[in-house]
């Protein structure tokens, strides 16, 4: 008998071990709950309608603009220094940015095109089809994540943004839409859920949904409008940190994503 109990216990501890060892991107499985916590808040500007927002090696920061006519690329420091900007064509709307080895990528949303720049200079370099809409752009090894708001992300060729494959984004099964802003960070890819406070971070070979962060309590100061929602997701490279903004926000916030109490 006591054998026999000591054999269950021995199952029961090692059963709760697996479990407590099997990957969480398992399909099927509830993400983990994070929440984006402030650490420090720094200048942004109203008049960016932003839609993409990259930390580059050397601490400063690329952001993408939109709004027809409204519409630019510009680096600055975190302090709010501008360091140069690039206008597009007053009819483009701009969506999202990312550098990829000495190429800035920026997409439109709905006019077709890509636009290819020189990651220091902001120069034009060339302009390549996009189909269906853009949205949101991030690098990761030999390719460019892009996404359109819906549940899908491309993978692209990172000279030519030509598109190789996509891919669905699933939480517990179900497809999450709207993925917006995007983040690569190694294996994972961090998505704003679009006119939310979530963002979601992505297993990026799976898409399977890891780990639902609440960004809630950041705060939003933008003048009051439904279109001035949280985008803009960047790690800050060598820490464990990210920058959060939004559209029109007056404010950039450096914040961890940590657990749910
Ligand atoms: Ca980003």
């Amino acid at each position: 008998m006591i054998d026999r109990m000591g054999r269950l216990a021995a199952l029961v501890s090692t059963a709760l071990l697996l479990a407590a060892c099997s990957s969480p991107a398992d399909p099927g499985d509830e993400p983990e709950h994070l929440v984006a916590v402030v650490k420090d808040r720094h200048p942004a500007d109203t008049g960016s309608f932003t839609q993409g927002l990259e930390m580059a090696e050397d601490g400063t920061l690329y952001v993408g603009t939109g709004w027809v006519g409204q519409s630019r690329v510009y680096r600055r420091t975190v302090d709010g220094e501008m360091l140069s900007s690039r206008d597009l064509d007053a009819s483009f709307f701009g969506e999202g940015i990312t550098r990829a080895g000495s190429s800035l990528w920026q997409l439109t949303w709905r006019d077709g095109v890509a636009i290819q720049r020189d990651a220091d200079s902001l120069e034009e370099t060339a302009r390549v089809p996009l189909s269906g809409e853009g949205w949101g752009a991030c690098s990761r090894g030999d390719e460019v994540v892009v996404s359109d708001g819906s549940n899908e992300l491309r993978r692209m060729d990172p000279e030519t943004l030509t598109e190789r494959s996509r891919f669905e984004v699933t939480r517990a099964g179900q497809p999450v839409t709207g993925l917006n802003e995007l983040e690569c960070v190694h294996d994972d890819i961090y998505a704003n859920i679009f006119l939310t406070t979530d963002i979601v971070r992505i297993d990026a070979t799976t898409g399977v949904v890891t780990a639902v962060i609440d960004a809630s309590g950041v705060p939003n100061n933008a003048a009051p409008d439904p279109n001035n929602v949280l985008n803009g997701i960047a790690k800050i490279p060598g820490t464990d940190e990210f920058f959060l903004t939004g559209k029109r926000w007056p404010d950039l916030y450096t914040v961890t994503f940590e657990p749910e109490d």
